[in-house]
């Protein structure tokens, strides 16, 4: 079934609730009943453009209402919505659309698109002007839902995955339900809750933890455009659910401001998307009187496991496998370990994706013959069922929240003059957890203007390194492969100072 007639039929009873609430002055809330009429004018459009179910719509906007509108107009006119984010470089830009073929890309700005790439493009700029809004304007709206089967793919989402490029996680209908309406009972939604919304709407924590619980329930969205300490903080009070990744939680630890008072009328605070350091969980309750709930997802699974609302929530770990979906803790061949030691975390259930788009090999590797997925990521289970994650056995960074490959910056980092080889690590920054660094071997000193310079168009700018060291050589273990983590531990407090 179309996820979207489960939306509409959501949409319909709520009616005047407010849908998207706006904090900008002179800018109106969106009830979920404009939201139906808005959302059957862009199918209408995408239709005009000649987009038909199982196409892609790449998408590289902004945070704002419309985005929300062209993501659940993709969903019911059965096209498979294509997100991707707003730092990405023209260069960048090329490989998705080299990659996902789309039949219609809308992009924030003309500047984004690749001279080169034969693509149809609408506009829709940071203001909300464009040429989108005026087709979507001049469209018939679409009044049929377009019928689609749980296996159809709803949703491609882009991720780092285990190794290789950027590669995209197909989203099915059902992934997207099933998943949603666990979280909605897990998390216990409420009729009355508000979610105050500060995420980008490129990933699945933003775009489909965080808006599936309010749409399945028809409940209010403060939908703000960015993450603003000052704005969060005065907001608090008429909402009661916030999900971020860890650095909003330190962000608004640093304020003085931030105390039980500005949280009571919160009833829940959620944490995923990276580790959430025990002190910040230990500081937060201490301040708050509150603990934080941390889950754990992947673009690929969904979310997977959360701490419980009922019971204890604890420092560390992120809980247990979500309802309907089994997690296991394996070594390499995919035999369970003994509980309490670490291994490799797989997962199955209705939330794993479809595969890899156009990756069919690279898919099977990453499952086991009895429908397991392998995350990458490393960790323990205990006797009840509590999964801690210790680690990664994939070579990537999370930064604030956002995946760097190492790979995809160490290739541009080697095309500079001099630049022998690199190695880009992840190490602990007290701001965004862990902040990228590049180890260069270098014929002469190359400093980080340099690097930046050379990066400046071509990478996305979270991507690149906050510190750059010169070495000799690179360590490495007998079989010649960088020992990457030894340079982590080398350089573990090279961006302690940042922030
Ligand atoms: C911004 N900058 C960053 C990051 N964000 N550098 C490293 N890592 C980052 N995450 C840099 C900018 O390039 C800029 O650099 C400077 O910081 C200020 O940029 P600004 O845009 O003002 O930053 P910000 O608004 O303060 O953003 C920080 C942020 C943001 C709010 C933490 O990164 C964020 O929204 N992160 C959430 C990501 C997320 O939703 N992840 C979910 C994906 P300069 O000044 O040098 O130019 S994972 C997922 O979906 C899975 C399924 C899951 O489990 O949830
Ligand atoms: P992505 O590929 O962008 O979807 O990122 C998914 C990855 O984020 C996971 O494989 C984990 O490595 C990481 N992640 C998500 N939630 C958590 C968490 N609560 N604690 C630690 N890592 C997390």
């Amino acid at each position: 079934m179309n996820l979207y007639e489960h939306f509409e039929a959501v949409f319909r009873a709520a009616g005047p609730v407010p849908a998207l609430m706006s904090v900008s002055e002179g800018e109106a809330d969106v009830r979920y009943a404009d939201l139906l009429v808005a959302v059957d004018k862009a199918a209408g459009a995408l239709a005009v453009a000649g987009v038909a179910a199982g196409d892609r719509v790449l998408v590289q906007v902004d945070k704002m209402p419309a985005a929300v509108v062209l993501y659940l107009a993709c969903l019911k006119t059965g096209a498979i919505y294509t997100p991707i984010n707003t730092a990405y470089t023209a260069p960048e830009v090329a490989y998705f659309l080299d990659d996902a073929e789309p039949g219609l890309f809308v992009a924030g700005s003309i500047d984004r698109v690749p001279a080169d790439r034969a693509v149809r493009v609408e506009t829709l700029t940071p203001s909300g002007g464009g040429s989108w809004p005026r087709r979507v304007a001049d469209a018939q709206p679409l009044a049929e839902t377009a019928a689609r089967a749980d296996d159809d793919i709803a949703a491609l989402v882009y991720t780092s995955g285990t190794t290789g490029r950027s590669k995209g996680a197909m989203l099915t209908h059902a992934n997207l339900r099933t998943n949603a309406e666990t979280l909605c009972a897990y998390w216990g939604w409420r009729d009355d809750d508000v979610l105050l919304h500060a995420l980008p709407i490129f990933h699945v924590h933003g775009l489909f933890v965080a808006l599936h619980c309010a749409f399945l329930k028809g409940t209010p969205v403060l939908f703000l455009p960015t993450f603003d300490v000052d704005t969060i903080i005065r907001e608090l009070g008429r909402c009661t659910v916030l999900m971020g990744v860890p650095t909003f939680y330190t962000r608004l630890l640093a304020r003085a401001d931030f105390d039980a008072e500005a949280c009571r009328n919160m009833r829940l605070f959620i944490s995923g998307s990276a580790p959430l350091n025990e002190q910040t969980f230990g500081t937060f309750e201490t301040r708050t009187g509150m603990r934080i709930l941390e889950r754990y997802g992947m673009s690929e699974t969904l979310m997977n496991t959360s701490n419980p609302l009922d019971g204890e929530r604890v420092a560390g770990t992120v809980g247990f496998s979500l309802p309907g979906i089994e997690t296991r803790i394996a070594d390499d061949a995919g035999m369970p370990v003994p509980t309490g030691k670490v291994g490799g975390i797989e997962v199955r259930g209705p939330n794993v994706f479809k595969g890899y788009w156009r990756m069919p090999d690279k898919t099977a590797e990453e499952f086991r013959d009895d429908g397991y997925f392998i995350t990458g990521d490393l960790g323990t289970m205990d006797d009840a069922g509590r999964v801690a994650i210790v680690g990664r056995s994939k070579d990537l960074v999370i930064s604030g929240g956002y995946n760097v490959y190492p790979k995809e910056v160490e290739a541009l980092l080697d095309d500079i003059p001099g630049v022998v080889e690199s190695a880009v690590i992840g190490v602990p920054h007290p701001d965004f957890g862990e902040g990228v660094v590049a180890v260069l071997v270098s014929a002469e000193a190359v400093t980080l203007a340099q690097v930046d310079r050379h990066l400046a168009g071509r990478l996305a700018r979270y991507k690149q390194p906050k510190q750059v060291v010169c070495v000799d050589e690179l360590p490495r273990n007998a079989m010649g492969k960088v020992q990457k983590a030894t340079l982590r531990e080398t350089y573990r407090a090279l961006l302690s100072d940042s922030g």
